[in-house]
Formats: structure tokens, sequence, C-alpha cells
């Protein structure tokens, strides 16, 4: 049952911002909030909550419109912000006497002084207990992981709420927070008031509280005050006296004196987006350490032993999977069985099983862009163990001296596995999975992650941080790597370059989000279907063709790029389609005498790439790109740890996802709609 009433819905950065009223059973009175919840992917997902606390005389209004430039950033990191009110809205004689104290001054303590007592002067036990519980159940957000944070009074409410309910709040940063209220006026004020005495408020008073505790509580506190801040100048914040106590207690806290800022909105507004992303980082640890926790650990009681399991058979070209249980066998010398959590679908599989890849064996077991946890390893298998989370690579890395390729920074085409794993066989020519007849079925990529085990060369084990969202960062395993390597290894585009893309999926979008990152000046998208452009925009792209019915009259779309939209054509171009005539197209709209064309999308068997001579004679060169050029075992682990620090958001790419291996031929068919960039099918 619902506690809460909406009153108001808008759309904002993406996401909703819903303005609430509920009858509070603490303050006993019909209380006021704002929450904007992200849209995620996964709707069920609950995001982590950020709750805002207003200073003096504010509402919740006062965030939402002058402080609107966090909700934008707390979309793109997923994250949901609460903004709640200053008091009681009891109304009575004499609770306005003075605009600091009393009606929307409520200090976030729970008054003991009957007078504000009785009126549910309790903003104290508001905060900590009822409006966290009523997000959870009302909108879905905060269920694992709480942030607090605030301003001036919302500021000292935030800090003091944290320092003391730890367990429910995980980070906390602030704005010209009231930081020493029993040494300020309106601390005094308000103690005096609420409390009966300042002493009273000693409970409430962040620096007497970190001095009590003596010790640390949270990784970092951030706190921004501007210099200009005319209530710096008078006494009422006092950030000083709180670095040194939480100094003495060895508590880290981050003091960032805003040079000519002062107290207002503003200020807040400016550097509300660092604080979003401060929480973001610790919010998103947090969730994932607490799912964790949930998540069954891997069971490894079927060790050295084969397990059987649901999966998704290729039996030949161009049919659908076909639902079976299949046995896998345990890992030999050198290898390691995984439990699969979650696998995305790529084209590449898609190619395979539409019987246009050359080295296409069935029946398999298709599948390679994935998350697992280790369940049993191999002999003589030490970088990983049970319960590892790893990402496989179908671009294995031996890392052995011995082998140039992995040695030489030039390439990470590790031929270590090829010839066996391009075989559908494991490195000494067996395979380990089996039909329920017992016929031998042929892996895929060296990965065959379209079942619930699979077992993998110990240099195709990508180790990730145990924290890592499988269901998200199995992206890595393939496409999103691929475009962000091509632009950053491939090609090394650099500030100021200029792009075209061809192909506008998962592959093109993470191409544009890398030459985006890598700071170039010009992203050309190209696609037939203008449905892409909207994403490309949102990824950076900076124009959009559309190259089947988007062209000026007599012009291809190579001549409207390079004689168009340039003068001499692009620095670098990337075909993600695996369409011959696309990578002709663009190869001839790369710059005149140096432009550079990178093919990423694998071509159908038998077709082959041809332009006039002339194109290269002219200065042009044609590369290629296999992973993003991304050696797996070391790089894969750093993409994901630049996505659990916010660096580097995936979940836009997640537009389908399934529960169950058997929705596999369902995700398939998502992917052929057109309207799809990745579909992720979790598997537990
Ligand atoms: P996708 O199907 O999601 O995207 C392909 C896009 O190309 C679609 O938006 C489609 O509308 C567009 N397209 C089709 N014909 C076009 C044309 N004539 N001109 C312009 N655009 C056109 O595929 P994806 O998963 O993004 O993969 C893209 C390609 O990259 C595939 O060929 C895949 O096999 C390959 N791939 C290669 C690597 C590698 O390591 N080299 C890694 C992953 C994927
Ligand atoms: N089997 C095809 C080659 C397919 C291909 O080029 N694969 C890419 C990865 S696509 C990932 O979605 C690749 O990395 N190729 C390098 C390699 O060693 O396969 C064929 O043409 O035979
Ligand atoms: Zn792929």
């Amino acid at each position: 049952m619902r506690l809460s009433t909406i009153k108001s819905t808008i759309a904002v950065a993406g996401g909703n911002l819903y303005r609430c009223s509920h009858p509070s059973t603490i303050t006993n009175s019909e209380m006021l909030f704002s929450i904007f919840k992200p849209s995620l992917p996964d709707p069920l997902e609950s995001p982590p909550a950020l709750f805002y606390l207003s200073g003096l005389t504010c509402t919740d209004s006062n965030f939402i419109e002058k402080a609107s430039s966090a909700f934008q950033t707390a979309q793109d990191l997923g994250i949901a912000i609460v903004v709640c009110g200053t008091s009681s809205q009891n109304r009575f004689e004499g609770d306005s006497e003075s605009w600091d104290f009393g009606h929307n001054a409520g200090f976030y303590v729970d008054a003991t002084e009957e007078k504000w007592k009785s009126k549910g002067y309790s903003m104290y036990s508001y905060v900590v207990s009822e409006l966290p519980s009523l997000i959870n159940s009302d909108f879905n957000c905060g269920v694992h992981s709480r942030g607090i944070f605030g301003h001036s009074m919302g500021g000292h409410g935030a800090l003091q709420v944290a320092f003391k309910n730890p367990e429910i709040f995980c980070s906390v940063s602030a704005f010209a927070p009231i930081c020493n209220p029993v040494e300020a006026a309106w601390g005094k004020k308000a103690f005096e008031g609420y409390l009966g005495s300042v002493d009273a408020g000693k409970e409430y008073d962040a620096t007497e509280l970190v001095k009590k505790k003596g010790a640390k509580t949270f990784d970092d506190i951030l706190i921004d005050v501007g210099t200009k801040d005319q209530f710096l100048g008078d006494g009422q914040l006092l950030p000083q006296n709180f670095k040194l106590a939480a100094d003495m207690s060895q508590q880290k806290v981050t003091i960032r004196m805003q040079e000519g800022y002062d107290h207002s909105y503003h200020f807040i507004n400016t550097f509300v987006s660092d604080h979003v992303k401060f929480h973001a980082k610790r919010l998103k640890a947090e969730q994932r350490s607490k799912i964790l926790q949930a998540t069954e650990e891997v069971d490894t009681s079927m060790t050295g032993k084969p397990i059987k399991c649901n999966a998704m058979v290729a039996r030949g070209p161009k049919q659908p999977l076909t639902h079976e249980t299949i046995t896998v066998d345990p890992p030999k010398a050198g290898e390691v069985r995984v439990k699969v959590m979650a696998n995305a679908l790529c084209h590449t599989d898609i190619y395979t099983l539409d019987g246009l890849d050359p080295e296409g064996l069935f029946p398999c077991v298709l599948g390679h862009e994935a998350g697992c946890i280790v369940e049993s390893v191999g002999e003589g298998v030490l970088s990983v163990k049970p319960g590892d989370r790893v990402i496989p690579g179908y671009t294995p890395q031996c890392a052995k001296p011995s082998c140039i390729f992995c040695m030489s920074p030039k390439t990470n085409l590790c031929p270590a596995i090829r010839s066996t794993q391009g075989a559908g066989k494991m490195p000494d020519g067996t395979t380990r999975l089996r039909d329920e007849k017992g016929e031998e079925l042929y892996h895929f990529m060296g990965c065959s992650t379209m079942a619930e085990y699979a077992v993998l060369a110990e240099i195709s084990c990508a180790k990730i941080d145990d924290s890592a969202p499988l269901d998200k960062v199995c992206l890595f395993g393939c496409g999103v790597a691929t475009g962000l390597g091509a632009v950053w290894n491939t090609c090394k585009v650099q500030k100021g370059e200029t792009v075209a893309v061809f192909g506008l999926g998962a592959v093109g979008l993470s191409v544009i989000q890398g030459a985006k990152m890598a700071g170039a000046s010009r992203i050309i998208a190209v696609d037939i279907n203008p449905k892409k452009f909207e994403a490309a925009v949102k990824a950076g792209a900076t124009d959009c063709v559309d190259s089947l019915n988007g062209l000026p009259e007599g012009k291809n779309v190579q001549q409207h790029i390079a004689g168009g939209l340039t003068q001499w054509g692009v620095d670098y171009s990337f075909d993600c389609t695996g369409i011959v005539s696309v990578m002709r197209a663009a190869l001839e709209c790369s710059h005149r005498g140096w432009g550079v064309s990178c093919i990423i999308g694998v071509a159908a068997s038998g077709h082959e790439i041809s332009t006039r001579p002339f194109q290269l004679v002219t200065g042009r060169s044609w590369k290629g790109t296999a992973f993003g050029g991304f050696k797996t075992r070391t790089d894969v682990p750093k993409l994901v740890n630049k996505y659990l620090e916010g660096e580097l958001p995936i979940e836009q790419y997640i537009t389908h996802t399934f529960e169950g291996v058997d929705k596999t031929n369902e995700a398939i068919d998502a992917l052929h709609s057109g309207d799809c960039l990745r579909a992720v099918v979790k598997y537990f």
C-alpha cells in the first residue's frame, strides 16, 4: 500500500521528478518531499538514493528549482535524489516569529521542549527512519544504499545524521554546513528552543560527534564553502572547527574553499554535480557489496564432476536455438569452469548463427560477452580461484615472455590457442560440452556462454573487481570494449581530431563514446536507421547522416562527408556494420593525405573489400581491430574499474534484459528489431 501521494510528475534529464506528500507519523503532519528517480535499463532495479537536507526557510522546491543540474548527473550515474522538508508542517501561533527558528527551520533535531515536541518537530527521526523506508517502499529507491548531503542547516543535519547512522547513510557531503552549532548563534538558538539547552545540542553537533567518535567513520567527507559566504564571516559555519576535530580523529574531510562564491543556490548549483559523483562512487560500491552478499556464492560441490545445466544449442545455421540440458565436463589442466551469471547478445553471435561465419561449426554453444563466477579450476591454474568474478575473452592473453604478440604493445592478438579455438575445441583439441545423448558440441570463440556453465582456457579469463555487477560489466567482454579500444588503442584518436562512425549499434555508439572522451572535435554518425540518431547524439555525435534517405542529390555518403560536411574528409573513420560497401565508403571519406579507416565490422564469408588504389596513393590507409586492441587479462579489469569509478557509464547500452538462458531466442529477436543495442540475459 503506497504511503505517499504523487502530486506532480515532471520528466527531467531522462528520469522523472515526483513531488509528493504523505501523512507523517513522526511529525504528525502532511509532509512534502520530492524525489528524482533515474530511468534504468532494468526498471525493477533499485537505484541508490541520495537524500538532500535543505537550509533555513527552505522547502524541497528550492533544490529542485535551483540546483537542477544535479539531475543530469544523477541520471547518468543511475542515482535517485530525495529532497525533503525542513520542519513539521503543523502550523500554530508563534511557530514563525523569526525566520531562523520554528516553521521550516526544524534544525533536524527531535525537540524535547513540549511546545515543539507536541507539534511533531522531530526532523531527526523523520530523516533517519520514516522517510528512507517510505522511499524504499513507495519508489523502490535506496534499498541497498543511501547517502546524505545538505546545505547550511541541512549541511549540519546531513553531517550529524550520517555520523550517528553510518549503517543507514554510507556517504555524506555538505554545502556551507553549520559545522559546530553549539558554538554558532543559529545552533545555540535552536538547541535552547527545541532541546532546552545548548549543551543538549552536543548530540546533534557534527564537530562534537567526530570528537566523541575519535575514529574514522567515512573514507572521506566532501564540504564546499564559498569564500564570499557572509555566514562564514559571522561565525555561523565554523568549518575549521570541524576540520580540526576530524583531523584529531583521523576522519578524512575534503573542504574546498570556492573562491568568490556566496551562500546561495547559485553556489550549490555550480558544485552539486561533483557531490552527486562523490556519492555515486561510494553508493554504488556499497550497493554492489550488499547485492554480492545477497547473491548466493558459487557452489563448488561439483568440482571435478560433470555438471548438467540449461543451455541454448545452435543445431545449424539459420535455425532458432534449442533449449537443452547439456553436460559441461570439469576443467582440465590450464582450464577454468565458470558459472555464467549473465550473457549479452553480440551481432557476431547472430552472424555465425546465420551461417555467415567461415569458421562457423554446428552443433555448438554460442555466446562470448558474459559475466561469470569461477566454479572450479583445472591443474596448474593459479591466476583465478573459485568465487572469483571473471569476464571471458575471445582474444586470450598467455602473457608468456616467449609470446611476441603478448610482449608487443602493438597488438592483442595472442595466437596461443587460436587454431583450436577456431576449430571449436579446447586447447588440447577436445571438447567439454556434450548434449543429452552424449554427442559432442563445439565451443565458440573460446567462450560458449549461452549455457549456465562454461569451460574456458585460464588465459581467456579476465579477473575483475569482485563487487562488479556482472549483468552490466559483461558488456566489456566484447562490443563496448571493442568500440572504445578501436578509438583509444587501434587509432589513438587525439583531442580536436575528427571521426566518422558507420553503423550505430552498440559497437558504433561505443566508438562515439570513446571519441568523445578522447576530445574529438567532430563526430559524424552514419546509419540507414534514423532511429539510432538520438542515442548517437546523446553519446556525443555532432552530425547524423541517414545514408539511405538523407543524402544530397547525386552524392554518395563518402562524397557527402568529404566535400560536404568537411572539406577533405575526417581524420578517422570506423566501420561498425560488417558490410564491405560501407567499409569502402568509410575509407573514401577519410582525410586526403592522412585519413585512417578502421574496420571493426565482421564481414560475411567470401565478402571482400575493394577500392581504387588511388585512395591509398593519396594518403588514406586501412586498418582493423579485434576487441579494440585490448589485452584481455590486463585491460578488461581496468575498464571495469573505470566503470565502477563512474568514469565510464555503460548502462545506456542495455536496452533489453531477460531472465533465464531459455529466453535467449527472444533476446535474438530483440537484437533483430532494430531498436536494441544490447540484450542482457541474466541466468541466475
Ligand atoms: P548491430 O547490428 O547492433 O549494429 C549495426 C548497425 O549498422 C545497425 O545500427 C544498422 O542499422 C547499421 N547499418 C546496417 N547497414 C548499414 C549501412 N549500409 N550503412 C550504415 N549503417 C548500417 O551490431 P553491433 O553489435 O554493434 O556490431 C557491429 C559490427 O561489429 C558487427 O559486424 C559485429 O560482428 C562486429 N564486431 C566486431 C568486433 C571486433 O572485435 N572486430 C567486436 C564486436 C562486434
Ligand atoms: N570467424 C570469422 C572471424 C570473425 C572475427 O573477425 N571475429 C572478431 C571478433 S568479433 C567479436 O564480436 C575477431 O576478434 N577476430 C580476430 C580473430 O582472431 O578471430 C572469420 O572470418 O573466420
Ligand atoms: Zn562480439
